[in-house]
C-alpha cells in the first residue's frame, strides 16, 4: 500500500487540486465486477487504478494560462487555425510532462482517456470508475424506472443517442468532467477498500428530471446545478462546453486578446 500512495502522491503534486484535478484510487476488479465482460479490462483484480477528474478550476485557472501563454508564443488567435480541441492538448501537454515526472516512482503504467476509439467504442466507463473508486455517484436510468411509469418517455433522444445516466460529485454536482484512468500493472493493492460514494439525491422523481436535463437539455448546464453543489463552472466554462466543438475557440477569444493579465 505504501508503493500505491506514493505514487498517488506524485499524481497529486503534478496534478494538484489548484490546477483543478482530483484523483481517486481503485482496484481494477472492482470495475471489473461492475461491468462484465464487453467493457472489461486485462488485468489482475487487485491491480492499482487512479481516476484522474477535473474540477472548475481545471477550465478557469490551468486551462486559461494554458491558452494565454500558447497563444502569445504562437503569435495570434490563429492558434485556433490548428489546434482544434483546446481541451484535450491542454491535457495531452499535462499528461505528457506527468508521465516524464513519474518515470522515477514507477515505469510501467497505461493511461486510458474518457473519449471513443475511432471504431466508435468507449475503452474504459468513466462514470462506472467514479463510482466505484467513490468519487462521485451515478445515477443510472435503469435504477429509477417504476412499475405503471413510462420512463423515460420513447422518442426524445436524436437518432443514436441513448439516454444515459449522470454522476454527480458530492462538492461539484455535474460542474466535473472525467478525464483518465491511469493503471499501474506492478501494483497490486488486495487490501484496498475503495470509498462508497455519497448519494446526492434523496428523491426518485428528482434524480429523473436531472436524468431528464442531462439527456434533453444538457446544452444549458442545468443538469450541473443537482445537488446543490458548493462549486460551479463560470459561465464562460458553461458556454464553451454547450456549443459544439467547432465553435468553442470562438469563447475563449476575449482571455486572448486580454492577453498577460489573464496569467495569474
Ligand atoms: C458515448 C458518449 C457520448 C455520446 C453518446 C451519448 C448518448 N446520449 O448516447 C456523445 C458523443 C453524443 C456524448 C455526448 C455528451 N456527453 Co458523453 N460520453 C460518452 C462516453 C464516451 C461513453 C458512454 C457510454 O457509451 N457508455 C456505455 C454504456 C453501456 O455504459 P453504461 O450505460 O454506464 O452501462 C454500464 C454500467 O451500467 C455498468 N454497470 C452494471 N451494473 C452496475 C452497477 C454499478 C453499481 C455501477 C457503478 C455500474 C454498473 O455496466 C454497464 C456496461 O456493461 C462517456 C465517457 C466514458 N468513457 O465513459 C461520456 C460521458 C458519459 N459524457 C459526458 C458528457 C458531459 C456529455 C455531454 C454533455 C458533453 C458535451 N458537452 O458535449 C454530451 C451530451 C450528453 C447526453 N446526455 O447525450 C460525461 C458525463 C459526466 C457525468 N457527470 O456523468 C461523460 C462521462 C464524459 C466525461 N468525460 O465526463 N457522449
Amino acid at each position: 500500500m505504501e508503493r500505491a500512495e506514493s505514487i498517488k502522491k506524485a499524481v497529486d503534486q503534478h496534478l494538484p487540486s489548484k490546477d483543478g484535478f482530483e484523483t481517486h484510487m481503485f482496484r481494477i476488479g472492482s470495475y471489473n465486477r461492475s461491468v462484465g465482460d464487453p467493457f472489461s479490462l486485462p488485468y489482475d483484480d487487485s491491480t492499482m487504478a487512479l481516476l484522474i477528474l477535473s474540477t472548475p478550476d481545471m477550465f478557469d485557472v490551468a486551462f486559461r494560462k494554458w491558452v494565454v501563454q500558447k497563444t502569445m508564443e504562437f503569435g495570434s488567435f490563429d492558434m485556433s487555425e490548428f489546434v482544434s480541441s483546446p481541451i484535450q492538448s491542454f491535457l495531452e501537454d499535462r499528461l505528457e510532462d506527468l508521465s516524464e515526472k513519474l518515470q522515477s516512482v514507477e515505469e510501467n503504467f497505461e493511461i486510458l482517456h474518457d473519449y471513443m476509439t475511432p471504431q466508435r467504442r468507449p475503452k474504459i466507463l468513466m462514470q462506472t470508475c467514479g463510482h466505484v473508486a467513490g468519487a462521485a455517484f451515478y445515477y443510472q436510468p435503469c435504477h429509477f424506472q417504476e412499475d405503471g411509469l413510462a420512463w423515460p418517455s420513447s422518442g426524445r433522444m436524436g437518432p443514436n443517442l441513448k439516454f444515459i445516466g449522470l454522476s454527480l460529485h458530492p462538492i461539484y454536482g455535474g460542474h466535473f468532467a472525467f478525464r483518465s484512468v491511469l493503471i499501474f500493472p506492478n501494483v497490486l493493492i488486495p487490501d484496498f477498500k475503495e470509498s462508497v460514494p455519497l448519494p446526492i439525491l434523496k428523491e426518485a422523481s428528482e434524480v429523473r428530471t436531472a436524468l431528464e436535463k442531462f439527456n434533453y437539455n444538457w446544452k444549458d448546464s442545468g443538469f450541473r446545478d443537482f445537488g446543490n453543489p458548493a462549486r460551479r463552472y463560470s459561465t464562460t466554462q458553461m458556454e464553451f462546453f454547450g456549443r459544439p466543438v467547432a465553435e468553442r475557440w470562438e469563447v475563449l477569444r476575449p482571455w486572448i486578446e486580454g492577453g498577460a493579465k489573464h496569467i495569474d
